[in-house]
């Protein structure tokens, strides 16, 4: 009702990518006095997600509450795809009847749910059962959302000859930029874009972790209507301020190297290198001559990790070579630090979309090397903005193609020697801040769900 604070339950879905950026919109939600109801769903997918959430809840004001949604069992033999995260959101979307009793249970009708990109459409008859508002949250760039929004109709020019793909508001885009499961017919993470694409129509928002100078002109052509007829409003909220967590346990070793000396390096919570990749890699950083911060992942999510040791990963003597000059480490580090720290000037990303916001908060230049999913579209946009340079050549997951040290100690040494980024950092922190543009977004938002 008009004049009671409003309470907006939020229903993330799976891989950090998606759960950060639901977690900072709690945090931003909270602090503007919205009651927040964080629906959790049980089992998660790895450890390290469910200790984030409970981080996160523990260190929460009580405005926001938590609301376990227990998965029902499912077998992933019944679903086309091996992918942890892809199996992860099926379970969730199979579970979305059980959503309706648990809404009703909590202690208060929320006045919006706003529900993950990847699983919402399984929720709309539910949320539209219990009447309440419904919105969906992008977790990556209005780029990759106007792709998912044209795709459905779009996919039928998917024309392996032309290589490209004609997204209205983008262009025409090389079909390697787009998702590979996309490109292949019959799976499941495919079905789920297109359900997804499909009914964006029946929401009542989408909200994505984006901000118009960055991206002004494909939020234009979404809320033009150029991209799909009958969008509902599509509010940039982005780039929402990270929430601090954790301790850092590299910063004592950023606090001795020199000003903007340190390269960073990291691929996000659910990409792999391959060995050979890696070793690469390795050589490639040891060869630009630039000090480093590398944290390794050898496996999609940490039931996986038998353990393997970074000797093992980076080849006998490596560790040791690069002592003093380069720290390696296997354990989830504080990014949002790291990226702030002083010490930092450059960051070898896979442009998973919250990477990207954070190194523009945080004025850190970008060697975008994307990898799979939406990272070549979320390049493209670190490329056009300026945040940073794309070696378009460079290889993705499941490619054969490896990509050699020399070339890789080439373009960091260029990434080191580059402009700096700091107009386009004031550009982010200002949309954010009072006033700005992504600030009175939300500010919107929270008026209409308090009507
Ligand atoms: Br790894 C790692 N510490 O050690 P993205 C990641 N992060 O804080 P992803 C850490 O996780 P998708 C670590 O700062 C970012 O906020 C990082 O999200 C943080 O990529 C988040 O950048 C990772 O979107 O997800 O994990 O590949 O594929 O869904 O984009």
């Amino acid at each position: 009702p008009a004049g009671e604070t409003p309470h907006v339950a939020l229903l993330p879905s799976a891989g950090m990518g998606h759960l950060t950026p639901f977690l900072r919109l709690a945090a931003a939600l909270e602090a503007r006095g919205c009651d927040v109801t964080l629906i959790t769903p049980h089992p998660a997918v790895s450890a390290a997600e469910a200790r984030h959430v409970a981080d996160f809840l523990a260190s929460a004001s009580p405005r926001v509450r938590p609301l376990e949604f227990h998965l029902l069992p499912f077998d992933p033999a019944s679903a086309n795809s091996t992918d942890p995260f892809f199996l992860q959101f099926e379970a969730i979307r199979r579970s979305a009847h059980l959503l309706g009793p648990l809404l009703a249970s909590a202690c208060r009708a929320p006045s919006a749910v706003v529900t993950d990109i990847t699983i919402f459409s399984a929720f709309v008859p539910v949320i539209r059962a219990a009447g309440v508002p419904n919105y969906v949250l992008f977790t990556a760039s209005a780029a990759m959302f106007a792709l998912c929004a044209a795709f459905p109709s779009a996919a039928a020019s998917l024309d392996g000859h032309a290589g490209t793909l004609d997204v209205p508001g983008l262009g025409a885009l090389p079909v390697s930029w787009i998702p590979q499961p996309l490109r292949k017919p019959r799976n499941l993470f495919s079905a789920q874009f297109m359900e997804n694409g499909r009914a964006l129509t029946q929401v009542d928002g989408i909200i994505i972790n984006t901000w118009e100078v960055l991206e002004g002109d494909t939020l234009a052509a979404l809320n033009a209507g150029s991209v799909v007829p009958h969008l509902p409003l599509v509010t940039p909220v982005g780039p929402l301020p990270p929430v601090k967590l954790h301790k850092n346990s590299c910063l004592p070793w950023l606090d001795a190297q020199p000003e903007r000396s340190v390269v960073y390096v990291s691929f996000g919570s659910r990409t792999a290198l391959s060995a050979e990749q890696m070793r690469e890699l390795g050589a490639g950083l040891e060869k630009s001559g630039c000090r480093f911060l590398w944290v390794v992942k050898s496996k999609k999510v940490d039931k996986e990790d038998e353990g393997v040791a970074l000797e093992e990963l980076l080849g006998d003597g490596y560790l040791r070579r690069v002592e003093g000059r380069g720290l390696v480490v296997k354990d989830w580090v504080d990014q949002d630090a790291i990226l702030a720290h002083p010490a930092v000037g450059g960051f070898v990303s896979h442009c998973g979309w919250n990477s990207v916001t954070e190194a523009a908060i945080r004025g850190v230049r970008v060697l975008a090397w994307p990898r799979h999913g939406d990272q070549r579209l979320n390049a493209w946009v670190v490329e056009r903005g300026g945040l940073g340079a794309w070696p378009r050549g460079w290889s993705w997951e499941g490619e054969a193609e490896v990509v050699g040290g020399e070339e890789i100690g080439q373009w960091v040494r260029e990434l080191m020697e580059g402009p700096g980024v700091g107009m386009l950092q004031e550009d982010a922190v200002r949309a954010a801040g009072a006033g700005g543009k992504s600030n009175k977004g939300l500010g919107e938002l929270i008026r209409k769900w308090n009507t």
